[in-house]
């Protein structure tokens, strides 16, 4: 018996293919590969075959023919996920069900400043049919030019503008789902104001999938910016940077729209690794803060502000040295290297990562407490420790000793994140901050989720999902 008969069986084998027809239906091994490593390379998944329904009707009769013969689905978008919460489980008993079919963009609309768009949209063709109509979209991460925004939701993203937008939940009005026994609710609504009972979009915002599909959503935009500054400043310590934080928030007539913080270890990885990066500085530093001032006045004159703020930092002694980006090939330049740093931790081997958040005022402290300790347990562990702590989220990764065994030092995860986890713990953090839990946190998040917490997920998870099809084994 194949592996397809033994989940599949024939009634439903004919239905499903029936449904999708043979553009939605891939059982090639090789056309297959991609949707079964997940982006870290930390899991090699199987499935017999990958669904890839082109419309929301096609997905509630999949999912609907999937629930009545208890077959288990895992939905994918852009598969760049950091947490192995697209990738099917490695003994082949899952469909794989992929969105990147579902593409419309059903409706801009100006005016209301909305967007309509389905789940298999990649975030930069969003982000572009919003500039379009003299709008802004503005969810912004490394990975834009193939996650799509149903990923985006089902993650709860957040990225580089969520200091001054919010993340994937705040820019989301409505939603359309199919629930896990192939039922459509259609939330689509553009409303501002809407109080009438549960908010249950929430429900599947940041579920990872195991609550049901989202096919489609109604997205906010913002008027788009018309001046942006960028500038890249040398701070002595994460410390100053938060206290930079703090002055250019309030100095810059509330305009700050990033604020990003990089080791030299970073910047040092990014220049091994990834082509056609340099150092913007004469000098090398220990800490710098990426920031980024922007509005939709043309008139603003944000340049002349952000120096002039930088200038007063440096007098205080919060900055150390600074480059303001005098184009916007200059402040592209700056970005790369920020955006870049993902990409070069793999190409140095990959290694370890924590999604963490903390309050801001406590960022600086978590980040020498959290090294101190990497250091203890292993001395000549590489503290790559960055990210969006204008939001308080450090992304506190480590890269094995030169010279030790990759595979090796992945398998410490677990001591590693209990002593990064409990200090972040101890500080009233989260350890996740967006990324999610996905089956790579799993473990964690039994650890440290409060029991009622874990009771009130579970009880969710029952009530929506009672046969367990949707994303089985990962969150809880
Ligand atoms: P996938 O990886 O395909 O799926 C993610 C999860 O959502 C899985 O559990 C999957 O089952 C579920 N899912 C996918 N589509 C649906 C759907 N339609 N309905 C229900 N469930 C679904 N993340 C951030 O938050 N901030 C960042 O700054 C950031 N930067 C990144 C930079 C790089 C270079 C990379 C590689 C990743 C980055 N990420 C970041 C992580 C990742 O890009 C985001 O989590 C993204 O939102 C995932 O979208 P995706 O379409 O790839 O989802
Ligand atoms: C980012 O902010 C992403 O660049 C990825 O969230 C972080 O690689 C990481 O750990
Ligand atoms: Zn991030």
């Amino acid at each position: 018996m194949t592996a397809l008969a033994k989940l599949v069986p024939p009634d439903a084998l004919a239905e499903l293919k029936a449904v999708v027809g043979p553009k939605g239906w891939v059982e090639d091994t090789s056309e297959m590969e991609r949707h079964l490593i997940d982006e870290r390379r930390l899991f090699r998944g199987r499935t017999p075959a990958v669904v890839r329904p082109a419309t929301t009707r096609e997905v509630a009769d999949v999912v609907r023919i999937c629930q009545s013969h208890g077959i288990p689905l895992v939905p994918q978008g852009g598969n760049t996920g950091m947490v192995g919460g697209a990738t099917p489980h490695e003994d082949g008993r899952e469909l794989l069900l992929s969105l990147e079919r579902l593409n419309r963009i059903r409706n801009v609309d100006p005016l209301d400043y909305t967007m309509t768009a389905e789940a298999g949209c990649v975030l930069a063709k969003l982000q572009k049919a919003a500039e379009d109509v003299d709008r802004l979209f503005p969810l912004s991460l490394g990975a834009e030019g193939s996650c799509m925004i149903g990923g985006n939701l089902s993650t709860n993203a957040g990225g580089i503008a969520v200091l001054r937008y919010g993340n994937a939940r705040d820019l989301t009005l409505g939603l359309e789902v199919v629930l896990p026994d192939g039922r459509v609710l259609d939330a689509l609504t553009a409303l501002r104001k809407d109080n009438t009972g549960y908010d249950l979009k929430q429900l599947f915002i940041g579920a990872e999938g195991t609550l049901g599909v989202i096919t489609a959503a109604v997205l906010k935009l913002f008027p788009r910016p018309r001046e942006v500054v960028t500038a890249l400043a040398a701070v002595p310590s994460p410390a100053a940077a938060i206290a930079l934080l703090a002055h250019a928030r309030q100095s810059s007539g509330d305009q700050l729209s990033a604020f990003e913080l990089m080791s030299r270890f970073a910047l040092e990885l990014v220049f091994a690794h990834v082509p056609g990066t340099y150092d913007p500085l004469a000098k090398a530093y220990e800490h710098y803060v990426l920031l980024e001032l922007s509005s939709s006045d043309a008139e603003e004159r944000l340049a002349p502000r952000l120096e002039a703020a930088l200038a007063d930092a440096l007098e205080r002694g919060l900055v150390l040295d600074a480059v303001v980006a005098s184009n916007v090939a200059q402040a592209k330049t700056l970005w790369r290297i920020r955006e870049s740093i993902t990409e070069a931790q793999k190409s140095d081997g990959g290694g370890l990562k924590h999604d963490v958040s903390v309050p801001v005022s406590r960022v600086a402290d978590f980040i020498d407490r959290a090294s101190a300790a990497c250091r203890a347990e292993e001395p000549g562990v590489r503290v790559l420790a960055f990210g969006h702590v204008g939001d308080g989220n450090v992304h506190f990764n480590l890269c094995r000793p030169l010279g030790a065994d990759a595979k090796a030092f992945e398998a410490r995860a677990g001591s590693f994140n209990r002593i990064v986890h409990d200090i972040v713990a101890a500080m009233g953090g989260s350890i996740s901050a967006e990324h999610g839990i996905g089956r790579v946190k799993r473990a964690e998040l039994a650890h440290y989720a409060a029991p009622l917490e874990l009771e009130l997920m579970r009880a969710l998870k029952r009530t929506l999902d009672p046969r367990g099809i949707m994303n089985p084994g990962k969150v809880l």
